[in-house]
């Protein structure tokens, strides 16, 4: 009788311990930051953003909204960080929050995804 209220406690312990250890590491893990991108037109620019964010170590996901003008980048802070990301946006050739878009890269752009063309 001892020895099975001994598994039992032994049992609910780890359940316990393995439950808390890893909801800590998700939060640990998962950081997200949503960035103005205001130069973006349209849906083209939305998967030049998702695709080319997509490839960096670090982000899991990348949504980008046209209407409202933002992307929302889900990261693992320990491989990046919320400046390096908007650097890489503004790479693509997008203004992130004050991060200027890459003249090279904005001049690249189709002229329906740059400022003002439709
Ligand atoms: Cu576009």
């Amino acid at each position: 009788m001892k020895s099975i209220i001994l598994v039992l406690v032994s049992l609910i312990m780890s359940f316990a311990f393995t439950s808390c250890a890893s909801s800590s590491a998700a939060n640990a893990s998962s950081d997200e930051v949503v960035i103005k991108t205001e130069t973006i037109q349209c849906g083209m620019c939305k998967d030049r953003i998702e695709t080319s964010l997509s490839e960096q170590k670090g982000i899991k996901s990348v949504t980008v909204d046209v209407d409202k003008k933002e992307t929302t980048v889900v990261f693992n802070p320990k491989k990046i960080n919320p400046d390096a990301i908007k650097k890489a946006i503004a790479a693509v050739g997008y203004d992130a929050d004050d991060v200027e878009a890459e003249s090279g890269a904005y001049n690249d752009l189709p002229t329906c995804c740059q400022k003002g063309g439709h």
